[in-house]
This record gives C-alpha cells, structure tokens and sequence, in this order.
C-alpha cells in the first residue's frame, strides 16, 4: 500500500515583513503538487489551510520582555499550537505530514508535532540559520528563528509552546548555509548542530554533503524531518522568496539533494515529516518558485527520471 502524505497548508505571514508568502500553499497547490506526488507513488490527501487571523488587524507586541524583539509572537504561538497538534495526530494516524508554508516560523509548530513523543533528527536546508533569538534577532522576524525555538535557545526556554521535546542540537544539520548573523555565527561554534555551507557543497558535492547530513539526522534517532526553504536555491532560479541571497544551489544541485535523501529513504525509512516554505509568489513572475517547490517535494518522494 502506497504512503498517505497529508498537506497541510500554513498561510503563515506573521514571522516574515512581507506579505504574499501567505499565499504560498494555493501557489504551490497550483503548480500540481499532487500529480507530482502521485507520479512519486504517494497519495496525496489535502487538508486545506489552517485558519489564520490578518496581520492588518493585529499589533506586532515587539518590546515587551517576555517577547524581546520577537514580532506577532503571540499570532506565532497560536498558529504554531494548532500546526503542532495537527502534524502529530497526522502522525499518529500514520500518515505523512507535508506543511506548505508560509513563512520558516511554521516549523517551530512542525517540530514541536514531529518531536512530540519521537527522537527526531532534522535536515534544514536553507541560506539562513534561523537560529536567532527573540534577543539576538536584528530583525525581529520569527522566520529567523525557529530552530532557536524548536531547541528551547534563549527567551523561548521559558515557554511551554516552542520547545520540541524530542529534539536534540546534535541531530541538526544544516545543508547550504551563507548568510548568517554574527551570534548565529558565535551559537553554532559552540554548539553540537552540524553545518554544511555553500562551501562544503562547492568542495565536495551536493550528494556527499546531503549523505553527511542524513548520517547526522538519523544517528541515535527515530525519524527524520526536512525543512525546505526556497531560499536555499540560487535566486536566479527561485526568484519568489523574501529574502533571496545569491550564491545558492542550481536546479541540478537541488533535484541531486532530494534524490539522494528520498533514494536513502527507500532502504533504510526514516522520513517522518517535511516543509516546504517562504515560497512568495507576488514576488514571483511565473510562479517559478511554487513551481519548482512541488518538484523538489516530488523527487523527495521517490520520483525520479527514469
Ligand atoms: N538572519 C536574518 C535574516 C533571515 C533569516 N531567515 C530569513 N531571513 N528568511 C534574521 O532576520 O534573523
Ligand atoms: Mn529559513
Ligand atoms: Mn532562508
């Protein structure tokens, strides 16, 4: 019998400062997620999107000590708690979750229900480290945070939402970083995460790198969850994301890493939960990025070439 992959959609706009990445589920639905998923040999059941309050009406609460320089950390909560229970009782069901985001925050709320009752091991590819605090933060974006979240890291040690149980910094890899943030810098120096930079893959190959980070996440784990950021590619060629940093992955580089995980997947099973995020579609000519978003969860899924 074939996996059900559940989507589930998180117009989440709350933790970047741009809108239109909350249309990134109808965008990436758009560019025939499904078939894509079906030609992989998964069944696609969609959920629809998760209700969200509109950013207009709320106020971004930055300033107050509990929240640092976090905005809509509160929205961010809601949300996240909602996505969270969802993911886990999508698991429990045994079925696979596939958030669309929406913006990197959402991933607090899919680690959280990824993490609930599992050690889990996780592959963040992405330009960014996203692991800023609500005090470190030069933005006060939450996108830029959520593994800091997810791991208990700063004021979000002193919630109850954000940290995931079964999550573990040395089961962290990060694959295709370059651009981050002086204390990101200092944070993972002296933390156990893994991170593989542009410069690693320019040396020594895409495959071998996502090898690396896949021994990393499944090493003492039960499962694994990938986080898929579209701003890991090269903006040339995903153009719709809110904030590109040339210098990323080729098309080949991506399909090349996706394969590879899902190859690996088929003989040893670890994936366990996946999102795909910060596609921005108004940014966007020709929904490249959504386009390219289904493809890349596609070959994550098995389909290949031939
Ligand atoms: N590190 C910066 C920039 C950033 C992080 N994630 C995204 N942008 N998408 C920050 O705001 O934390
Ligand atoms: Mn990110
Ligand atoms: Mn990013």
């Amino acid at each position: 019998m074939s996996r059900t992959v559940r989507i589930i959609g998180a117009p989440m706009d709350y933790g970047a400062n741009r809108r239109g990445v909350d249309m990134g589920p109808s965008a990436i639905r758009y560019a025939d997620l499904a078939d894509g998923l079906e030609a992989a040999g998964v069944e696609p059941v969609d959920d629809g999107d998760l209700s969200m309050p509109r950013a207009e009406e709320r106020d971004p609460d930055v300033g107050q000590p509990s929240r640092g320089n976090a905005k809509f950390l509160r929205e961010v909560e809601g949300v996240c708690t909602k996505l969270s229970d969802r993911v886990a009782a999508t698991l429990a069901d045994g079925e696979f979750p596939l958030v669309l985001g929406g913006d990197h925050s959402l991933s607090i709320g899919s680690l959280g229900g990824s993490a609930r009752e599992t050690d889990l091991g996780v592959v963040w590819f992405d330009a960014h480290a996203d692991i800023n605090t609500p005090e470190t933060s030069p933005s006060g974006n939450v996108h830029g945070m959520p593994l800091a979240a997810a791991l208990g890291r700063g004021l979000f040690g002193e919630t109850d939402w954000a940290p995931a149980p079964g999550l573990r910094e040395s089961s962290v890899a990060y694959v295709g970083l370059r651009s981050i943030d002086e204390q990101e810098r200092e944070l993972i120096h002296d933390s156990e995460l893994t991170a593989f930079t542009m410069a690693d893959i320019d040396e020594r190959g895409i495959s071998a790198v996502v090898q690396d980070a896949l021994d990393v996440a499944t090493d003492g784990t039960d499962g694994v969850h990938v986080s898929l950021d579209l701003d890991w590619l090269d903006p040339k060629t995903a153009p719709g994301v809110g904030t590109p940093v040339r210098g990323g992955v080729t098309y080949r580089e991506a399909h090349a890493a996706l394969e590879t995980l899902s190859r690996r997947d088929d003989r040893e099973g670890f994936l366990r939960s996946m999102d795909v995020v910060e596609v921005n579609p108004i940014l966007d000519e020709a929904n490249e990025t959504a386009t390219l978003a289904a493809e890349l969860t596609a070959s994550a899924f098995g389909k290949r070439i031939l």
